[in-house]
């Protein structure tokens, strides 16, 4: 299950080719919709104001509304670009941005809107995503859900994720969304930005899943969610905080009736242990700001850049479903992964009780 994305931020449209996808899963273009909603700009203030209406065409690989097994391509036309907001940086560096690695990478650069290191580039992992997790749901009744659990300096005081769709954070605590709200609109008129934290959480997966050494599923976790433009850290279960934590305490004790933590995040080895994936994706705050900044431009002169145009005061907020899509397509190339070299076995094990659950004591 391979995805490829295609296409500049102010080109004529960007697209995706999924290779792999089986055959037979039902999938109709009004399908796609409530996902690139939850990722688009212009739906509310605290994103940016570009509009576009990211309506899916799907040119190959679905007959009669269901996949063939072939090359699926999916392309969304761009319709608000304004390319004349890049005009005064378009020789510039935006100290932060990738501006300056493609640069010295390629010797020539698309300026408008990013090209293709925008985030207009994530619309088509979501897209793909969304064939991803239908697969998923109705293969193996796995669900992969996200939100968002920090902005700023802001932590959630609780992590209740039927209240995660009800606000456009993606928070997982309602008492706090006013708080956030505030928090955004004088962050947006002080010209700033701020970094993100955005979890994701998948369940109903069977043990199994992963390969041992090359292609561990954490590993290929890591590797999906640092691809998304502005990433800069992905933890796995506890991440980071195993630093500072004792073996007695990590260590997920099991019982007759499954584990009774889950440190691990739902993974040993590489391999899903058949308990909630838990995984963390740190974003940067985005570069292109209004505030003037030392730079240089591509003739080596020393300039000073001031980012006109819509931008994202956090990318961050619009990147919950861009996580939960990028988990799902590792999930489905792993289940399929596992399913060609050993069955189903992961699902029902001949050798310990299929579904290991979190003791409820
Ligand atoms: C982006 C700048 C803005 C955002 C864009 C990402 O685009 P523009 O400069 O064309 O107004 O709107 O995000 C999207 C268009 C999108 O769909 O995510 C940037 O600098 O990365």
């Amino acid at each position: 299950f391979t995805v490829t994305t295609f296409g500049e931020s102010h080109g004529p449209a960007i697209g995706c080719v999924i290779d792999g996808c089986p055959p037979g899963l039902e999938i109709a273009p009004e399908e796609f919709r409530r996902d690139l909603d939850r990722r688009a700009t212009g739906r509310t203030r605290h994103t940016s104001q570009r509009q576009e209406s990211d309506d899916i065409e799907i040119l190959s690989g679905v007959y009669q509304g269901r996949t063939t097994g072939t090359p699926i391509a999916l392309v969304i036309r761009n319709t608000d670009a304004r390319s004349k907001d890049y005009g005064s940086i378009a020789e510039q560096f935006r100290p932060g941005h990738a501006d300056y690695t493609y640069w010295q990478k390629y010797g020539l650069r698309d300026p408008r809107g990013g090209g293709r290191s925008s985030a207009r580039e994530t619309t088509m992992r979501v897209a793909a995503g969304v064939i991803a997790k239908k697969w998923l749901a109705e293969r193996y009744g796995v669900t992969v859900r996200g939100f968002m659990s920090q902005i700023g300096e802001i932590v959630p005081n609780a992590y209740d994720l039927s209240a995660v769709e009800e606000n456009p954070f993606f928070w997982p605590a309602a008492d706090q969304v006013g708080e956030l709200e505030t928090y955004m609109d004088a962050l947006r008129k002080s010209g700033d930005s701020v970094g993100a934290r955005v979890d994701v959480v998948a369940d109903g997966l069977p043990p199994g899943w992963g390969e041992p050494i090359y292609g561990k599923l954490d590993g290929d976790l890591a590797a999906a969610l640092m691809s998304i433009n502005a990433v800069k850290g992905v933890e796995i279960g506890d991440g980071f905080a195993v630093v500072a934590s004792k073996g007695s305490e990590h260590r997920d004790q099991l019982s007759r009736s499954g584990f009774a933590s889950n440190h691990a995040g739902g993974i040993l080895g590489g391999i899903s242990t058949g308990q909630q994936l838990r995984c963390s994706t740190a974003f940067k705050p985005t570069s292109s700001l209004r505030l003037p900044v030392r730079s240089v431009d591509i003739h080596g002169n020393e300039v000073e850049v001031i980012t006109t145009g819509r931008h994202d005061p956090c990318v961050g907020i619009r990147a919950t479903p861009i996580c939960e899509a990028m988990v799902a397509l590792v999930l489905v190339d792993q289940a399929l992964r596992h399913r060609a070299q050993c069955g189903d076995v992961g699902v029902v094990s001949p050798r310990i009780p299929a579904q290991l659950e979190l003791d409820a004591d």
